[in-house]
This record gives C-alpha cells, sequence and structure tokens, in this order.
C-alpha cells in the first residue's frame, strides 16, 4: 500500500477545524485533526507546504517509521505546531491500518483494558448558584464527573463560564478579546462555589476544577489546601506548567490531586512532574501530544510514576480526536479520565463517528480504524473564518495568562 494524496481540510462548523484526509493506492483513506486554537492556518501550512510531499509514496502501515522521520526530520523539534502536524498524520496512518485490516484502532493498540471511558462534562455559570444548577443538569444527564467553573464577582469574564451550555468555545472572530482578571476575587469564591457543591448533591460526584495557568504556586498550594474538605478529583492547571518545579511547592502545601499537560506537545514537558509524582494526572492530548504514538509514550512513562491520564477534550479538538483518544483511552492500563465538551450539532454533521455516550462513559464503538468520517458537502458550507483565544490583563493593565 502506498500514499497517494495528502488533502488539507479547513472547516469552521461553529469554530475552525484543520483536518487531514491521507489517501492510497488501495482507496483506503485516514483521518487525522489537525486543529490549534487560534494558529489553525500555521498547522495547515505546515502540513501542506512541508510535510505532504515527503509523505508521498510511503507505506501509510509504517507508523512508527514516519513518526520518526517527521520528528527527527524536521531538525526543529518539538513545539504546538509541529506536533499537531505529526499527530494528525499519526492519527490518520493509525485510522488506515485500522480500516485496511478491519479492526477498531484499539484492538491494535493491545485490545481493551476496561469497558468504557469515563468522561466529564463541564458545569458552569455566571454565578455561584447558577454553577451549582448546572452541576444537578450533568448528572441527571448521567455524568459521574463534573467540571464546575463560576463567574467571579467584580469580573467581567472569567475562564470556562458562558458561550454555550453543553460546550465552551473560548475563541472569537476579530482579533483577541480582552478579559480583565483579578487572581484574588477568584480566590475568594472557588471553596464556597465546591462547599455549595458538595451540599446540594454530596460525594458520590467526581468533582474537577481548572485554574487555567494563573496562580502562582504558592497560591495553588492555598487554593489547594482549602478545598480539601471537598475532595476534588482535580485541580488542573494550577501552575503554568513550563516550569515544572515551581508544582513542588505546591504538592508540599495540599493533597488535592494536581492535573496538567493540555498545552504540552512531547513526553519532554512532564518528565520533571512525572519522575518526582508532582502531579497525579497528565492532560496531554493525541492532536497536540504528537498523536497516538506519542501519547502511548508519554502514557508508559506516566504508567512507571503511577501517574494516570486524563487527556483534554475540549470543543476546539474535533471528532476525530475525540475518537482517536477514546481508543487509546481503552487500551492504556493507567487511564484516568477523559475530558467530554460535545461538539456543536453542525460539527458533528461534518464528522459522523461512531463514539457513544451511556450512562457517564464514552465508547469509541468497533467501526475499522477510528470510526469518523468527514462530510466534504456539508464542510463546504462552513468557510475558515480567523478567530482567536481571548488575552488576559490584570486589573492595572498588566499582561497576564489566559
Ligand atoms: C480548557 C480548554 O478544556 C480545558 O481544560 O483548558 O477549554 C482550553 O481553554 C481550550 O482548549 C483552549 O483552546
Ligand atoms: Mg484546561
Amino acid at each position: 500500500m502506498k500514499i497517494t494524496d495528502v488533502e488539507v481540510l479547513v472547516t469552521s462548523p461553529g469554530r475552525n477545524f484543520v483536518t487531514i484526509r491521507i489517501r492510497t493506492d488501495e482507496g483506503v483513506y485516514g483521518l487525522g485533526d489537525a486543529t490549534l486554537n487560534g494558529r489553525e492556518l500555521a498547522v495547515a501550512s505546515y502540513l501542506r507546504d512541508h510535510v505532504a510531499p515527503c509523505l508521498i509514496g510511503r507505506n501509510p502501515f509504517q507508523i512508527e517509521d514516519i513518526w520518526q522521520y517527521l520528528y527527527r526530520g524536521a531538525y526543529w523539534r518539538r513545539g504546538p505546531v509541529t506536533m499537531t502536524a505529526i499527530g494528525a498524520v499519526d492519527m490518520a496512518l493509525w485510522d488506515i491500518k485500522g480500516k485496511a485490516l478491519n479492526v477498531p484502532v484499539y484492538e491494535l493498540l493491545g485490545g481493551a483494558c476496561r469497558n468504557g471511558v469515563m468522561v466529564y462534562g463541564h458545569a458552569n455559570g455566571q454565578s455561584v448558584g447558577e454553577a451549582v444548577e448546572a452541576v444537578g443538569r450533568y448528572i441527571d444527564m448521567g455524568y459521574k464527573a463534573v467540571r464546575v467553573q463560576a463567574g467571579v464577582p467584580g469580573l467581567k469574564a472569567t475562564y470556562g463560564v458562558g458561550r454555550g451550555d453543553l460546550f465552551y468555545e473560548p475563541a472569537g472572530e476579530g482579533l483577541p478579546s480582552e478579559d480583565v482578571w483579578s487572581t484574588e476575587k477568584y480566590l475568594a469564591t472557588v471553596p464556597e462555589l465546591f462547599a455549595r457543591v458538595r451540599e446540594e448533591y454530596g460525594r458520590d460526584v467526581h468533582l474537577l476544577h481548572d485554574a487555567h495557568h494563573r496562580l502562582t504556586p504558592i497560591e495553588a498550594g492555598r487554593l489547594g489546601r482549602e478545598l480539601e474538605p471537598y475532595s476534588l478529583f482535580w485541580l488542573e492547571d494550577a501552575v503554568p506548567a513550563e516550569q515544572q518545579e515551581a508544582f513542588r511547592i505546591v504538592r508540599q502545601h495540599t493533597t488535592t490531586p494536581l492535573a496538567v499537560g493540555e498545552i504540552f506537545n512531547t513526553i519532554h514537558d512532564a518528565t520533571v512532574l512525572l519522575r518526582e509524582n508532582l502531579i497525579d494526572y497528565l492532560r496531554m492530548t493525541v492532536v497536540h501530544g504528537g498523536g497516538i504514538t506519542h501519547l502511548r509514550t508519554a502514557a508508559a512513562y506516566a504508567a512507571v510514576h503511577q501517574v494516570r491520564t486524563g487527556c483534554h477534550g475540549a470543543t476546539d479538538l474535533s471528532p476525530v480526536t475525540m475518537a482517536a483518544a477514546l481508543h487509546f483511552d481503552l487500551s492504556i492500563p493507567n487511564f484516568g479520565i477523559q475530558e467530554y465538551m460535545r461538539h456543536t450539532p453542525e460539527t458533528d454533521e461534518v464528522f459522523p463517528h461512531a463514539y457513544t455516550f451511556s450512562d457517564g462513559y464514552l465508547h469509541p464503538g468497533d467501526a475499522p480504524g477510528l470510526g469518523v468520517d468527514y462530510r466534504d458537502d456539508l464542510a463546504e458550507r462552513y468557510p475558515y473564518k480567523r478567530a482567536y483565544l481571548p488575552v488576559s490583563r490584570l486589573e492595572d493593565g498588566t499582561m497576564f495568562n489566559w
């Protein structure tokens, strides 16, 4: 079998997505997600202008060799654009192999280690009261785990709140919007939020929270300690993760489980965190973390250190990533939880898929390959619109972390 064509497809059914479709001389094709929120066209060009010519004529079954070729051959290693491009090609090659051998990808990855993939939903509200009510709606839908985010009194906007109920799309058309942030105001609200949720729903439901890169290590230690009575499943992105060692301080002050890694793009971003057990869940994802092939390396390294996975799964990762993530999640021994931010109905129509939700779990289905497709006729209706994630400044105007 030989690769004969590589298409880079850009569509915007509710938000921008970039998809690679790799065709072969035997008629089998594979799909990969290449979406990098706010920098989509950079990855599209990396694939179209630099990667695609090198793939033509190659044997798509040689997944590992092609991964090594694209990683080592780039010379300029790592980074979100490069690793998203490699991740997209990798997903498509696993899709081709599964289809050609007529098996779902998880069977190629060693088979299922579990019956289903526990997911978490995203309850949010402008006020604590609204957020508490939203948690109830997710519990009623059967979710076993719910992330809870609430607005902060005195701040017009904050991460994770608004722009949809079942999904949360932070990117907006035009130039980046500017949010104003106050850590003090935020830290004053979070403990009350979880006290109210536990009071209302008890302790059976797993609760998660995303601090979204906004705290210093000691602030994260303080928040983690204040949340200990509410037994969170995890506190995510408590501290910007470039400085892995900073988590040593957080770990000294709290037993609240910590999760980080959605912005990581290779295992090298996480080795200190894992080797020193500074985190409990690694959030790297298939699309931004170099594909299924590299994520298996990261998961194996994490498993040695008793760290579990908790893959990123936001609206800006397409159904192709969700499908690939579920095959990966099903097959690894140290699976923790999968984020499941639903997509818009238009997105689900452009990307018909085999994965299904039931009673708080997702399953990838048993269609050959990844079990997801791409409807060109519908995709054409949604042309690309440049969109950016917001930026964030402190109340005095200082540039900060969104
Ligand atoms: C978030 C994301 O899902 C999460 O945990 O951190 O919503 C993130 O803000 C977006 O994926 C950025 O594009
Ligand atoms: Mg996050």
